[in-house]
């Protein structure tokens, strides 16, 4: 299997409860390595840019409303088959669905305050690595 990137999120739910610590010790037991992380608090226009993709769902406002309420932590993971492992230990979008010991059926609140969000493909996380970070800024 490959050794690939991804791009990991730690939502505003999870970094107000001071769970930085906790979920990224999840993904490193996964045989995650975080190879760039860094906190910001996006705008509401780098959350409408960053979910572009959603624009045009009905949940579009409450989603990038949220993610600019408070700070993130954004992070590249690398590992093998990093993408697929990195969905597998955060879990189903809906913590009601998720599997016992995901990260979301642990910490998440609810389908929109879901704790974390994970690149679902090569192409997007190649997108939103670069959305957040230079190539200089990654330490693999
Ligand atoms: P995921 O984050 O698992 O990739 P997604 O890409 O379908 O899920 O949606 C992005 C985020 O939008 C998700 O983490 C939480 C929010 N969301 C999805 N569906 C929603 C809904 N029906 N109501 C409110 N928020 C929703
Ligand atoms: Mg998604």
């Amino acid at each position: 299997m490959a050794i690939e990137r991804t791009f990991s999120m730690i939502k505003p739910d999870a970094t107000k409860r001071n769970l930085t610590g906790k979920i990224t010790a999840h993904l490193e037991e996964a045989g995650l390595r975080v190879v760039a992380s860094k906190r910001v608090h996006m705008s509401l226009r780098d959350a409408q840019a960053f979910y572009a993709e959603h624009s045009e769902r009905p949940f579009f406002g409450e989603l990038t409303e949220f993610m600019s309420s408070g700070p993130t932590v954004v992070q590249v993971l690398e590992g093998e088959n990093a993408i697929a492992k990195n969905r597998e230990v955060m879990g189903a979008t809906n913590p009601a669905e998720a599997d016992a010991g995901t990260i979301r059926k642990e910490y998440a609140l609810s389908l929109g305050e879901n704790s974390v969000h994970g690149s679902d493909a090569p192409e997007t996380a190649a997108r939103e690595i670069a959305f957040w970070f230079a190539e200089r800024d990654i330490a693999g």
